[in-house]
């Protein structure tokens, strides 16, 4: 039994060693990521019970994406492995300011071959939440489909899901994204999304703006990167409430993996009843640490969960 199941595509990553262009780098590191598997790590390393659902190669990346997220505690069992077509790449080509622009080889990936029968395998019944992502929907049809039936059979089966909008303008344009990402997060029961990606998405300037077009998720959480995230909740019969937390002051390494470190705090708070103000403030904690580093998360760490349950916020900074 799980607490939650994450759905995604992860690939392996190709970093240079030094923070040096790509074009100039002789040494790179390789090392594995995705925004869902992400998630799940950061909810095994708290101690969550966290699944990770996707399919992989049958290759050397897709080997060490599921020996590495079963050393972090996350349960791979429900993973494919697909022989007829490979695990996706991704390198990180750092720019000297803030941030990588990351290149994706992942057209055709074996991650994007996922379609709605793969869920009849996932046991859903053993979980009582999902998590995914705008990235999904994608990916092919096959995936956006996928996503849809996750998200249409919820209530039905019994689990709520969490989707992060995670709008990345390298495999979609604004056009078929936006009223696609919309009409997918009102079907959740928890989105996240950025007050960044919501103005490129659908043009919303404020959180308000947002709220607006969104009235149907129970948790609503705006995130405006540095300064603040916040949650607008609406429970039948109640009004809307909002609670705004701001964000931690970090010096930025890179922020690529924040907004799962985000959406890990913020839905491990969630689950065990941390307060609204509780919660958001533990996805900051934990998007501060992935903001110090260029890793997406902690290397070596997840094996021995910390105790789920007791109210423990992990180190703010490395
Ligand atoms: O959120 C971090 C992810 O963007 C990164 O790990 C790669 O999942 C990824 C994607 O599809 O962009």
């Amino acid at each position: 039994v799980l607490d939650v199941l994450c759905v995604g595509e992860t690939m392996a990553v190709v970093t240079p060693a030094k923070a040096e262009p790509l074009r100039e780098a002789e040494e790179c590191l390789l090392g594995y990521g995705g925004a869902e598997s992400n998630v799940a790590a950061h909810l095994a390393e708290f101690g969550c019970r966290a699944g990770w659902a996707s399919r992989l190669g049958m290759d050397p990346f897709g080997d060490r994406i599921a020996e590495g997220l079963t050393a972090r505690g996350v349960d791979v069992s429900r993973v494919v492995r697909d022989p007829a077509s490979s695990t996706g790449v991704y390198f990180k080509d750092p720019d000297l300011g803030h941030g990588a622009r990351t290149l994706y080889y992942r057209a055709g990936s074996a991650a994007s071959r996922m379609a709605p029968e793969d869920s009849s395998a996932w046991v859903l019944e053993q979980t009582g939440w999902i998590h995914t992502s705008g990235i999904n929907p994608a990916l092919s049809g096959t995936c956006s489909e996928l996503t849809e039936q996750l998200l249409k059979h919820a209530h039905s089966a019994g689990y709520e899901v969490s989707f992060d909008v995670n709008y990345r303008p390298a495999l979609w344009n604004v056009e078929m994204a936006g009223p696609r990402l919309l009409e997918l997060a009102s079907m959740a029961t928890v989105v996240l999304v950025g007050l960044d990606e919501a103005e490129t998405l659908w043009g919303c300037s404020t959180a308000e703006d947002v709220s607006a077009l969104l009235p149907g998720p129970r948790h609503l959480v705006i995130k405006d990167s540095a300064n603040e995230a916040v949650e607008f909740i609406r429970e039948p019969g109640k009004n809307e409430q909002m609670f705004r937390v701001p964000a931690h002051l970090v010096d930025v390494v890179e922020p690529v993996g924040a907004g799962d470190a985000f959406a890990a705090g913020y839905l491990a708070g969630l689950l065990r009843g941390d307060e609204p103000v509780e919660r958001l403030a533990l996805g900051h904690s934990f998007a501060a640490w992935t903001l110090g580093t260029r890793a997406d998360f902690r290397p070596g760490h997840g094996t021995k969960p910390r105790s789920y349950g007791a109210k423990q916020v992990p180190a703010a900074a490395n």
